[in-house]
């Protein structure tokens, strides 16, 4: 292959995806594994290592997974030295590991508000410290991190989540204007509604068979009138961690369906009998949301 598809092929590089043993981060990984990289995960605990694991190997991919909280210095320094020592570095790092707690601001404790602050925000700072070092003794690195809608707008009971997402765009701004200089591009992806175990509690069925409330609202918010797919991001992501992305720098490209265009319509006119996505989806739920 020669030319411009060259541009997004990733041979020779490894890519640590964080929080990657399902969701947003398999799908990235399996993309990245696509255009020829190779992956190196982590995730909480190792009962979702060796899930992400055996999803790996169903994939034909032969990945390296670990446990690592990225809210650990510790335990992050130490991934980071051992994908050095294994691999000779991180050259693409996705800061896709987050969580979210939807709680009513004056009824959320400080240690909720703390614990998304810091998986969410704190995070991709301590893992983006961990890797600039050896992106710029190797001459240059991509790190993408996961922001959101609620980089751009609030919503009722996700302030935690929506103030650490806005706070990714500016540190995702911060680290290009510091290391933009190294030949670091550092940009983030800002999906809108996902079908992902995140998102299952907005999507669950009412008990009379009805659609979740929520389920229909953003739909209504969405001129694709439907939730995306992990398939629906794999592209970007492969762009932004690929040479074909060395000029942009600082951004956050928004997947959304065009929600962020679109004022929305009238929840009660949309045709539900339209609506043939989403089913299927991997909903498993993994832990406390
Ligand atoms: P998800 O299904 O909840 O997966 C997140 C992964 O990160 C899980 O494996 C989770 O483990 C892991 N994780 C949580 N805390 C961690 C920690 N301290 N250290 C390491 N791993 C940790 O989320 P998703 O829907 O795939 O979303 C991935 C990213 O995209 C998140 O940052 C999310 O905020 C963002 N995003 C999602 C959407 C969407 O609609 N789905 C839209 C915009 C942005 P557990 O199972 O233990 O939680
Ligand atoms: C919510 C959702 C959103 C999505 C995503 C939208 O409760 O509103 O979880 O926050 O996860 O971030 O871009």
């Amino acid at each position: 292959m020669s030319g411009v598809m060259e541009k997004f092929r990733l041979d020779g590089k490894t890519a640590w995806i964080t929080g990657a043993s399902y969701g947003l981060g398999l799908a990235y990984a399996k993309a990245y594994a696509e255009a020829g990289a190779r992956i190196v995960f982590n995730d909480i605990n190792q009962e979702l290592v060796d899930r992400g694991m055996k999803a790996y190997k169903e994939a034909g991919i032969d990945a390296y997974g670990a446990v690592c909280d990225v809210t650990n210095e510790e335990q992050v320094d130490a991934f980071v030295k051992t994908v050095e020592e294994k691999f000779g570095g991180v050259d693409i790092l996705v800061n896709n590991a987050g969580i979210i707690k939807r709680i009513p601001m004056t009824e959320m404790t400080k240690a909720q508000w703390d614990q998304v602050i810091s998986v969410d925000l704190t995070g991709p700072f301590l893992c983006s410290k961990a890797v600039i070092p050896g992106m710029i003794k190797r001459g240059g690195g991509k790190i993408i991190n996961a922001c959101s809608m609620m980089s751009e707008l609030g919503r009722e009971t996700v302030s935690a989540y929506a103030a650490a997402k806005g706070g990714l765009k500016m540190l995702t701004k911060n680290i290009c204007s510091e290391y933009g200089q190294y030949n670091i591009q550092c940009n983030a992806i800002g999906p809108g509604y996902i079908a992902t175990p995140q998102t299952a509690p907005l999507r669950e069925k009412q008990p009379d068979g009805s659609m979740h409330p929520f389920d229909r609202f953003i739909r209504s918010k969405t001129p694709a009138q439907r939730w995306g797919t992990t398939e629906d991001l794999q592209g970007l992501a492969v762009f932004l961690a690929s040479p074909a992305s060395d000029f942009i720098n600082g951004q956050v490209v928004y997947i959304d369906g065009g929600i962020l265009a679109y004022i929305g319509q009238d929840p009660s006119q949309l045709d539900e009998s339209k609506f043939k996505d989403v089913e299927g989806v991997e909903d498993v739920k993994v832990g406390d949301k």
